[in-house]
C-alpha cells in the first residue's frame, strides 16, 4: 500500500494520536454484506481492529454493545472479553472515545426500542442501554451516542408520534438521572437520520434534534452526534447543520463519511464524496475550538479485501488533514483573503442595530438607507468561489 508510506508530501499527513481520529468497531469490521449479498470479507477480532488503527494513527474506537460483547455472553464471559480489550488499549495507548446501544439488530426491535408499541419492549431497550452505558464507562467512554435506528414507521398509522417523543424524552430523562446516579461524568449525544432502516424515523434532522433536546429534563447534558450521510440525505447542507450544531453548543460528537446526495446511507470514505462540502466541514471543525474526536462513522467498499480495507481507513485520516492544511492556505492566501473582503465576510460580524431603545428605532427609522442605492453592489462571491475551487484543485 503505497497511501501511507514514503516521500515528504506523505509524511506532512500522517496521522498522530494528537489528531484524535476514531473509527468504530463496526466501520473496519464491516464485512461486506448488503441487501443483496453477504459478507465478502472475515469478522475482525475487536483487539486486531485496535492494534492495525493504532499503527495507523488514529486515537480510538467506538463500539456497540454487542460488537465487543455478544448480546447472549455470560456475565463471567463479558468481563474477559471487556477485560482483554482493556489490555489491548492499554498496550497500544487507544481509546474508546465513544460507546452506543445496538437498538436495531435483534428481531425484538422490529417496531422501534424506546418508541415500540409494546411496553415490555421499550422496558428492554432501556435495560439493555443501561448495561451498555456500564461497560462504555468502564471502558472509560465520555460520550455516549443514542441514533435511533428503529425508532420509526413504515406504516403511518402505526404510531401516534406525540406518544413515541413522549417516550422517547421520557427515556432520556431516565438514562440522564441513571448516568448522574452512577456518577459516569458522560454526556449524550443523539444522532439523528432521515429514513433507514425504517421509512420514516423519529427525530430525523439535527434541526428536529436539536428542538427536542430543548424538551429534557437535563438539556446540558445532551448534544448531538451529526452525519455527513444522514443530513446529505435529507438533501440538506451538512456544513450548515454542524455550524449551527456549534453555534448552540451542542456539538459533542460526529461522524464523518462520504455521500451521494439522494441515495440510501452510504457510509462511504470520508471526502470521497462532495470535496468542497468536506472542506468547508474541517475548516469548521478546525477553526471552532472543537475538541471532540473526530469520527469516521464509514466502511470500506464491499469490493475491497482486508487491504482495501486499511487504505479505507488511511485515507479518511489523510483526507482530513489534507484538508486541514488547505483549511491554513485559505486563511493566508491575501488574494482569499481580499476577495473575502470584496464580498463583505467580515461586516456580517459587526451588529446591525445593537439592542434596542426608543431613540435607535427612531433614529434608524429617519434614516433607513436608500435600497436602489445598496442594490448596486456586486458581492464578488464568483470570483471567491472559483478561489476556493482552485485551492481544492491544487493550483494555489
Ligand atoms: C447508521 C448509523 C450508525 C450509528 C451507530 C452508532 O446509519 O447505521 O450511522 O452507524 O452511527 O449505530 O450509534
Ligand atoms: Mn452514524
Ligand atoms: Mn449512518
Amino acid at each position: 500500500m503505497v497511501l501511507t508510506t514514503g516521500g515528504a508530501a506523505h509524511e506532512a499527513y500522517r496521522p498522530t494520536s494528537a489528531d484524535k481520529f476514531t473509527f468504530g468497531l463496526w466501520t473496519v469490521g464491516n464485512a461486506g454484506r448488503d441487501t443483496f449479498g453477504s459478507e465478502t470479507r472475515p469478522r475482525l477480532d475487536p483487539n486486531d481492529s485496535v492494534r492495525k488503527l493504532a499503527e495507523l494513527g488514529a486515537y480510538g474506537i467506538s463500539m456497540h454493545d454487542d460488537d465487543l460483547v455478544p448480546y447472549d455472553a455470560s456475565p463471567a464471559e463479558r468481563d474477559r472479553i471487556v477485560g482483554r480489550l482493556k489490555e489491548t488499549l492499554a498496550d497500544t495507548g487507544m481509546v474508546v472515545a465513544m460507546a452506543t446501544t445496538n437498538l436495531f439488530g435483534h428481531p425484538v426491535f422490529k417496531d422501534g426500542a424506546f418508541t415500540s408499541n409494546d411496553r415490555a419492549v421499550r422496558r428492554y431497550a432501556i435495560a439493555k442501554t443501561m448495561r451498555a452505558i456500564d461497560i462504555g464507562a468502564e471502558l472509560g467512554a465520555k460520550i455516549y451516542v443514542f441514533w435511533g435506528g428503529r425508532e420509526g414507521v413504515e406504516a403511518m398509522a402505526s404510531k401516534r408520534p406525540g406518544d413515541a417523543l413522549d417516550r422517547f424524552r421520557e427515556t432520556m430523562d431516565f438514562l440522564c438521572e441513571y448516568v448522574i446516579d452512577r456518577k459516569y461524568g458522560m454526556r449524550f449525544a443523539m444522532e439523528p437520520k432521515p429514513n433507514e432502516p425504517r421509512g420514516d424515523t423519529f427525530l430525523p434532522t439535527v434541526g428536529h434534534a436539536l428542538a427536542f433536546i430543548g424538551t429534557l429534563a437535563h438539556p446540558e447534558m445532551v448534544g448531538l452526534n451529526p452525519e455527513t450521510a444522514h443530513e446529505t440525505m435529507s438533501g440538506l447542507s451538512f456544513y450548515h447543520a454542524v455550524a449551527q450544531t456549534l453555534w448552540q453548543g451542542k456539538l459533542f460528537h460526529i461522524d464523518l463519511n462520504g455521500q451521494k446526495i439522494g441515495r440510501y446511507d452510504q457510509d462511504l470514505r470520508f471526502g470521497s464524496e462532495g470535496i468542497k462540502d468536506a472542506f468547508f466541514l474541517v475548516k469548521l471543525l478546525e477553526e471552532s475550538g472543537y475538541e471532540g474526536p473526530r469520527h469516521f462513522d464509514a466502511h470500506s467498499y464491499r469490493s475491497e479485501n482486508m487491504e482495501g480495507v486499511w487504505d479505507f481507513a488511511a485515507g479518511c485520516m489523510r483526507t482530513y488533514l489534507i484538508l486541514k492544511e488547505k483549511a491554513k492556505r485559505f486563511a493566508a492566501d491575501p488574494e482569499i483573503t481580499a476577495a473575502l473582503a470584496a464580498a463583505s465576510v467580515p461586516e456580517l460580524a459587526l451588529p446591525s442595530v445593537g439592542r434596542y431603545s426608543a431613540k435607535s428605532a427612531a433614529e434608524l427609522a429617519a434614516n433607513p438607507g436608500d435600497p436602489n442605492e445598496l442594490a448596486r453592489r456586486g458581492y464578488g462571491n464568483e470570483r471567491l468561489d472559483q478561489l476556493v475551487m482552485e485551492l481544492l484543485m491544487g493550483v494555489r
